[in-house]
């Protein structure tokens, strides 16, 4: 069973003004459109046909070109796409809230720290938000399309929140203004997504 292009659940002008909908469709329906095809043909014939993409991506062989660009580049916005949902955004709270509050603080100084890691990420990549097991949390951030289940990136843990610090992100509406996409993003992203995410996580 190919992969195949996750639906965004929401329309391309969801997010406005924050994101615009020409770079939302461009994004889901080419770049992650892209991804999708090209991982499956980097997998096609191979043993890791059928595998889900959490298996491929935890196991590769990261000298693996095809399958560490196309599979982070499927995962990645796959997740980025879910945290964007615009209805009934919530607000943290919970064990999430407490996690954070244990790690960083505050949930301010913990958005500090993810939007530190996202404007400092040299060129393309992008920052995370990672659970360890015993719920523990992280921030990093990877280059490419890189992310922490894979082996050796220096960054580990599930990611439950994450933001695409490409250019392709974000350029036709901020330009090289990646700080004001970064504070968009925090006006979109969904936390009861993100808690979910970390409770089934922890
Ligand atoms: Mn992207």
């Amino acid at each position: 069973m190919a992969f195949e292009l996750p639906q965004l659940g929401y329309a391309y002008d969801a997010l406005e003004p924050h994101f615009d909908a020409r770079t939302m469709e461009i994004h889901h329906s080419k770049h992650h459109n892209g991804y999708t095809t090209k991982l499956n043909a980097a997998i096609a014939g191979t043993d890791l046909e059928g595998k889900s993409i959490e298996d491929i991506l935890t196991g590769l062989d990261m000298d693996n070109g095809g399958v560490r660009n196309n599979g982070g580049g499927f995962y990645n916005h796959r997740l980025f796409w879910e945290i964007l949902n615009p209805e009934d955004r919530g607000r943290l709270s919970g064990e999430l809230l407490d996690a954070i509050n244990e790690k960083f603080g505050s949930k301010d100084t913990m958005i500090e720290q993810f939007s530190k890691a996202a404007a400092t990420r040299f060129g393309s990549g992008w920052a995370w938000l990672c659970v360890h097991k015993g719920g523990k949390l992280e921030i990093c951030s990877t280059p490419n399309q890189d992310n922490p289940l894979m082996p050796g990136v220096g960054c580990g843990g599930l990611p439950i929140m994450g933001i695409d610090v490409w250019e392709h992100a974000y350029y036709l509406n901020y330009q090289n203004r990646r700080p004001d996409y970064i504070s968009a993003f925090f006006k979109v992203v969904n936390w009861n997504v993100i808690e979910a995410k970390y409770a089934a996580a922890k």
